[in-house]
């Protein structure tokens, strides 16, 4: 294909290699939150049922902006405690958090200076992430604000600029979204990144140029400052990677309720977001369908960091600030797990070894220890190992409590079964191998 001329692509280097991009990847599992005036109805309006996620319920409802608007005069979540929520996303294992500061809807968990719908216009007045902020650092959890471009509720924004005056109006949201973000990077300096959304529509595809400058605007307003793919379009409309192929934004973020299945993702970060139930992100009364298990999302999470990428788990709070109790005992079984496999996850990456059918290897860059993730066991009990030449098995272990006796055995050439023998699990668990040059 012919290389086109981008002037407004990549602001940053494909792959970062500064302290604060090590930090992300070495994060490995973060906690989505989606909290905002959708909590309230919660799927259901005037008392009809929609069974679509519950923070687009406006738009399947057709509720009229001043209606929903409304919502903010009940908006009193008394129950909210982030020194809690904090230490349940550390008790997960969390090690970095996203939290939408303002969804499609438009509403504002902070006092904004540039909107009256915001949380100091309601019943509880104070602002929600001063304390968010400072009770996840104080667990040490790093902070990333979700934003959405989209914006319901803002008169200004577009969809599509068609005439002279949606372009001008376009101008003053551009302007509006600029102040916010800037206002969020000053109010909160501990923030590490921006996850941006509702950058689909084709006023933003068509603002190129402004959204390359407002990516380099805040990464000089704080340094080191981590933006999601998702945020940008090249001046060509050319979204997350740019006309050429090039990642815009420091990691690629389309991966949304899927994950990648094979190593072609590895030339850029990436992070994969995932829903608990189908396809709900803020809370909703009534969990339909299919809710994925703890160790289902465990295996999700295993497989992004073998392929070297993120993995977000999303959270829905309740109107009055208090967790759902599926989501509570979630935190349980997926943080017992991190206690005792967490090492096979945090600053990890591709092991650079070929997938078995068992599980994935991770590894930590440059360590000679390899962990074995084990999600299904075969039933011949032998789990196989091709290692590329010139590499060899020097020691075997299980990572943590031993689940029985294991032993190895050369079958080919470079190749091995570890024998797990009696091992009776319900869980994935992990195995460490330490690889040698020399036999
Ligand atoms: O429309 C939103 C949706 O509500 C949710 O916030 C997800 C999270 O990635 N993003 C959008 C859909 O892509």
């Amino acid at each position: 294909q012919e290389k086109k001329e981008v002037q407004y692509g990549p602001v940053s280097p494909e792959k970062r290699t500064d302290p604060a991009m090590e930090k992300w990847r070495d994060n490995r599992f973060g906690q989505f939150i989606h909290w905002g005036l959708y909590a309230i109805p919660a799927g259901y309006w005037k008392g009809k049922y929609y069974k679509g996620a519950a923070e687009w319920l406006k738009s399947w409802a057709k509720v009229p902006m001043n209606e929903w608007a409304k919502l903010a005069e009940e908006f009193n979540p008394e129950q909210y405690d982030p020194e809690e929520w904090a230490s349940m996303a550390k008790q997960m294992g969390a090690r970095y958090v996203v939290l939408t500061t303002k969804h499609h809807e438009g509403f504002c968990l902070w006092p904004s200076q540039y909107t009256d719908f915001d949380i100091s216009n309601t019943p509880y007045q104070k602002d929600l992430l001063k304390p968010f902020v400072e009770a996840y650092n104080k667990a040490g959890i790093d902070v990333y604000f979700y934003y959405s471009v989209l914006d319901w509720y803002h008169p200004d924004w577009r969809y599509a600029l068609k005439s002279e005056e949606d372009k001008q109006a376009f101008e003053r949201f551009k302007t509006f979204t600029k102040n916010q973000l800037s206002e969020l990077i000053e109010r909160y300096p501990s923030v590490k990144g921006f996850w941006f959304d509702g950058t689909w529509d084709a006023s933003w595809k068509a603002s190129g140029q402004f959204s390359y400058e407002l990516e380099k605007h805040m990464k000089q307003l704080k340094p080191g400052l981590i933006i999601n793919s998702r945020m940008r379009a090249d001046e060509w409309g050319s979204r997350h990677f740019d006309s050429n192929g090039q990642m815009m934004g420091d990691y690629a973020s389309g991966w949304e309720r899927k994950l990648p299945t094979d190593t072609s993702v590895l030339h850029n970060d990436w992070e994969a977001c995932m829903t608990v139930p189908e396809n709900q992100w803020g809370y909703h009364k009534n969990w339909e369908g299919h809710v994925k298990t703890p160790t289902e999302l465990i295996e999700m999470m295993v497989r992004c960091t073998a392929l070297s990428g993120n993995f977000l788990l999303n959270f829905g709070p309740k109107e009055d600030g208090s967790i759902r109790e599926e989501e509570q005992l979630l935190v349980k079984e997926i943080g017992n797990w991190m206690e005792q496999y967490g090492n096979a996850i945090y600053n990890c990456a591709y092991a650079g070894l070929e997938k078995q059918d068992w599980g994935y290897f991770t590894r930590e860059p440059g360590s000679k220890t390899v962990n074995m993730v084990v999600c299904n066991i075969p039933v011949n009990k032998a789990l196989r190992i091709q290692l590329p030449k010139n590499l060899f098995i020097q020691h075997y272990e299980y990572m943590g409590k031993p689940l029985s006796k294991l032993t190895l055995e050369e079958i080919g050439k470079n190749e091995y079964f570890i024998h797990l023998g009696k091992v009776k699990t319900k869980q994935p668990f992990v195995i460490n191998i330490q690889l040698t040059s020399e036999k």
